[in-house]
This record gives C-alpha cells, structure tokens and sequence, in this order.
C-alpha cells in the first residue's frame, strides 16, 4: 500500500513536470498507471523488484512464434494487433524502442541497450521506479497512437 502511493505521488509529480494537462484528466494518468502496472506484474517474475536481462528474455519468448529465439517485427506486431487491432502503429513503436539495433529482430543483442536504457537512474538495475518512469514517459510521448490510454487496459 505505501509503495503504491510512493508510486502515485512519483507519477503525479512526472505528470506534473512532463505534461501539465495531465492534472486537468487525472483518468488519463490512472489508465496508464492501471496499465504500466500489468506490464510489471507480467515483467518482474520472481517479484524481487527488478526486471532482470533474463526476465526481458522470458518476457519476448512470448512473441517468439516460431521459436527461433528471436521475436521479428511480423511477430511481435501479429500478436499484439491480433487481439486489438487499434494498436497497429503503437505495436510498430514499440517493436522499434525494443530493437535497439535496429536490425529487425529482438533478441539478446537488444537486452543490453533496452535495460541502459529502462535504467533511468544509472545503477545498472531496472528497478520498478525506472520501470515505471520509463512507462509513463512512452505513454505520454505515445498517446495519439493508443487512445490516450484508453485502448490499453481491458
Ligand atoms: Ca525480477
Ligand atoms: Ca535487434
Ligand atoms: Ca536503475
């Protein structure tokens, strides 16, 4: 309960700095919360606080199809427009933040580069405050591509 506020009062105060319209629809700030929130509950698997480089890779092994242990553009993007097709260029966003070579495919060559740079503070673990820094920031930067939110959570 007292990290959770911890966390409301680090989102408002992001919010605050980042994007002042965010206190006019304090909805918009919840629904990404509601949202980052899901990604970290299905990201830190051992629930140690952390997202690990090998909890990225079990992370992606869901995209990876046809388990050639890397995830292509088609892949990713397949699985996540499938169930909600609305989200077609915030899955090709995505794909890009996460193919941090840019050679087309996730795989261990990208871990490196996305864990420097989820890790907001620089002590080379992604806790769950850069995790949810590193979130928020994307969905404001993102929002014309997922409904301001409203296309993230079920
Ligand atoms: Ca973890
Ligand atoms: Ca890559
Ligand atoms: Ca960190």
């Amino acid at each position: 309960m007292a990290l959770k506020f911890f966390i409301s009062l680090v989102l408002l105060a992001a919010a605050s700095v980042k994007c002042a319209k965010v206190h006019e629809h304090g909805s918009v700030a919840d629904l990404y919360e509601r949202a980052i929130t899901e990604v970290w509950r299905s990201s830190d698997r051992n629930e140690d606080g952390v997202f690990s480089t090998r909890e990225m890779l079990l992370s992606f092994a869901n995209y990876d199809n046809n388990g050639d242990g890397r995830v292509s553009r088609k892949e990713y993007v397949d699985f996540v427009v499938h169930p909600n097709p609305e989200l077609k260029e915030f899955s090709h966003y995505l794909f890009n933040s996460y193919d941090v070579n840019s050679d087309h495919h996730i795989d261990g060559n990208d871990f490196d580069g996305l864990q420097r740079a989820m890790d907001l503070d620089h002590d080379s673990v992604v806790s769950k405050l850069d995790f949810y820094h590193y979130w928020y920031q994307l969905l404001q930067d993102t929002a014309h591509l997922h409904g301001h939110g409203t296309h993230l959570t079920g």
